[in-house]
């Protein structure tokens, strides 16, 4: 048995060449006494408080490790001043709060190889920046769905959560994995240090959140079926927060699975349930199938958008051998790559370390203890805030691929990596200013069922219309889309491309050599989320082409296809303008006074007017309700410098349709969200003569229809 024995060395004072006093009789008073003892005075301690800062230079050093009890006699024996609370005063080791640098402090013998924690300059997953605002996963229960786990490991038993831990395969609750001569179960303990190993205890590794509480379930050491793993998904969901996931379907390069019934449910269970209602997060390792040239959007789990599907990057940002490219994968984090770039870091079976735990099976535990540390940020993220979140914040960075594209919404995306390296500081940073997304939306567009032959080396390209139908949905989240299509020679020989309105290309399907299936896809639902924040509306384009080269019984067969859309109306966290805004009707431009005064349901405190709009210069600047009710307060608006981006903010049902007018302005500080029935308002030249009365009716009359906002400008005084 070890013990550690802490010897606690008092460090030596070091006393300075300066006093405190209290003199009552005030400043005058001290500087009398100063000057009489040859002091100078240095300020008062607190402004009024008649303690007084001074120095004595008579004594030479300024630091000494003995005290001037003479000197401080000296002063408390003054017959010039009453002087009180007399103290010499010492050093105090101080360390300024942001310099403590974590990486320097942790004892545990492999926090040095940990290189994607502490590399710095933009090539780790900047958790120390996490770390550095005080979060490590406190109050958060992640759980890890594999061979079972270590409970007893000395770096995981601190955190271990046996409330987040079963065991389906024995029917148990004790998730201890079966020891074999290969410790071929080894898998499940290695993911679950890297979420929560212990830090600063001479042991093996730390996790990315080390105080989060961390649980297995032991669901892989045996026959897995659709029960075994719906109980995995589901099991007790208002506890756990996270579950990870690093298996799928076999990664050989020609199945094609998913969930089935019960775990099916159970992701829809977890998300509208777990978590009081926040949703369980999921989260699923990509896929391992890089060498069988595999594709993630043929693993049912991974297209689903229940789940956050991670990948992989290596030491070096190179692709890995085994990384699954698909265009439903949301982000990265780091594992290995080849044999002469650096592994993982994370506990082992027999209370042992390793450094050399491998594929995207870790990248999936990185994410969820990233995720953790988001969710302990800000608790009442739900599943999608934390999608939103990840989209937001992974970068490229030093991740290598051919392609990377810049999406509709500018940001750069590929099949390989998601959106990027996930940034942990970044997401806790945002995590905690976040707003709630307002509730998720969908819309489904069918094409009619017809009958299109895809020739051998051809293509076919069929397009869908997405117009007034999806008008709740300006932001787009995931796009699904079902996709019935027969294969030709094989179905490996399939290739689908999806492109969206705003010109976003998504590899729906890759070519897979290994399928020589002659099944194809009947309605199987591939997914992207490539166009994440897009503005869906206007014409979609599916590409299929047929990479058989033989001529005979090669043709592919397309049926029908669908796309789910799924998103909001508008995102109260984006600052871009990348939507297609539709400018305010002109008669509410601020060049005629008809504006301001008849804005409907006016607040009472807002009624005055602004007068003489004509003849003055204004400055756009307004605000928006940060929250779905009307607000008087600056610090719950959103203040804009262009009414173009104030428009997207307004373009959703659930702001007011009142004027919010901030007090001091006398009301000219102002945003309203104004009902529009008319599309086509805008460029509507008569329109000058309506009414917000007019308008405000219409929204009564239908309050489905598409808002517009109207934008008060205020003048800048
Ligand atoms: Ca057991
Ligand atoms: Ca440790
Ligand atoms: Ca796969
Ligand atoms: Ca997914």
């Amino acid at each position: 048995m070890l013990s550690l024995t802490l010897t606690v060395i008092s460090a030596r004072e070091e006393y300075l060449n300066e006093w405190t006093a209290h003199i009552p009789k005030g400043p005058e008073a001290a500087q009398n006494f100063a000057q009489e003892h040859g002091f100078v005075i240095l300020g008062e301690v607190i402004p009024d408080s008649n303690h007084f800062h001074m120095r004595y230079p008579k004594l030479r050093s300024k630091r000494s490790t003995e005290p001037s009890h003479h000197v401080t006699k000296s002063i408390l024996e003054s017959t010039i001043e009453d002087v009180f609370e007399v103290e010499q005063q010492t050093v105090k080791s101080r360390v300024k709060r942001n310099d403590i640098i974590y990486d320097l402090e942790f004892n545990d013998p492999y926090w040095s190889k940990m290189w994607y924690l502490n590399r710095g300059n933009d090539l780790d997953m900047n958790v120390e920046g996490a770390w550095r605002q005080g979060i490590t996963g406190k109050g958060v229960a992640v759980t890890i769905l594999d061979d079972g786990i270590e409970k007893d490991h000395p770096d995981l038993i601190r955190n271990y959560d046996p409330l987040a831990s079963t065991d389906i395969n024995d029917n148990d609750s004790d998730p201890q994995p079966r020891y074999d001569f290969s410790d071929s179960n080894r898998h499940g303990t290695r993911c679950a240090g890297q979420v929560a190993a212990s830090p600063n205890n001479s042991l093996c590794s730390v996790g990315i959140a080390y105080n989060a509480q961390i649980g297995g379930i032991r669901m892989l050491d045996g026959q897995v079926s659709d029960a075994v793993e719906a109980r995995s998904l589901s099991f007790n969901p208002d506890h756990v927060d996270i579950y990870s996931s690093s298996w799928g379907p076999n990664d050989d390069g020609k199945t094609v699975d998913g969930p089935g019934k019960m775990a099916s449910r159970a992701f829809k269970n977890g998300i509208t349930r777990g978590r009081d209602g926040k949703g369980s997060i999921f989260v699923w390792a990509s896929g391992n199938g890089g060498r069988y040239k595999d594709n993630c959007n043929c693993d049912g789990y991974a297209t689903s958008i229940y789940t956050i599907t991670v990948s992989s990057t290596s030491e070096s940002g190179h692709i890995p051998w085994y990384s699954e490219a698909c265009s439903s994968t949301l982000a990265t984090t780091y594992s290995s790559g080849t044999t002469s770039e650096r592994q993982i870091v994370t506990t082992d079976l027999h209370h042992s370390c390793t450094v050399k735990h491998t594929g995207t099976s870790a990248s999936a535990p990185m994410a969820a203890g990233i995720i953790a540390l988001a969710l302990e940020a800000n608790p009442s993220l739900t599943w999608r805030d934390v999608q939103h979140l990840i989209v937001k914040t992974s970068q490229p960075r030093n991740l290598k691929a051919t392609d990377w594209r810049t999406n509709g919404m500018k940001r750069k995306v590929s099949h390989s990596y998601g959106y990027g390296i996930m940034d942990t500081g970044a997401m806790v940073s945002l995590a905690r200013n976040w707003t709630l997304v307002p509730e998720q939306k969908k819309c489904t567009i069918s094409s009619p069922y017809y009958y299109k032959v895809v020739p051998p080396m051809s293509s076919v390209t069929i397009e869908l219309e997405v117009d007034n139908d999806c008008h709740g949905i300006n932001s787009l989240e995931h796009v699904v889309s079902p996709i019935h299509v027969s294969a030709g020679r094989k179905r490996g020989d399939l290739r689908i491309y999806l492109t969206s309105p705003q010109g976003t290309r998504s590899t729906l399907l890759d070519a897979r050599p290994q399928d020589y299936s002659s099944s194809g896809y009947i309605d199987w639902p591939f997914m992207t989320t490539h166009s994440w924040g897009e503005n869906p509306h206007g014409k979609w384009v599916l590409e299929i082409h047929n990479d058989a080269y033989s001529k005979y019984a090669a043709e592919a067969k397309f049926f029908k296809w669908s796309l789910e859309l799924y998103g909001i109306q508008y995102n109260p966290n984006s600052q871009e303008n990348n939507h297609v805004v539709r400018e305010a009707p002109a008669h509410m431009m601020p060049q005629t006074t008809t504006s301001t005064t008849q804005a409907p349901r006016v607040r009472s405190t807002s009624t005055s007017s602004p007068t003489n709009q004509q003849t003055t210069e204004y400055i756009p600047r307004g605000c928006v309700s940060k929250r779905s009710e009307c607000t008087q307060k600056v610090e719950d608006c959103r203040t804009f410098t262009h009414r173009s981006v104030a428009q997207v903010f307004c373009r959703c049902s659930q702001i007011c349709l009142e004027v919010a007018s901030h007090p001091g302005t006398s009301g000219d500080f102002n945003m309203q969200c104004h009902a529009s029935t008319s599309v086509s308002s805008g460029n509507d030249n008569s329109s000058s003569q309506r009414t917000r009365q007019n308008d405000a009716r219409s929204f009564e009359a239908a309050t489905d229809v598409p808002f517009y906002c109207q934008f008060i400008p205020f003048l800048n005084n």
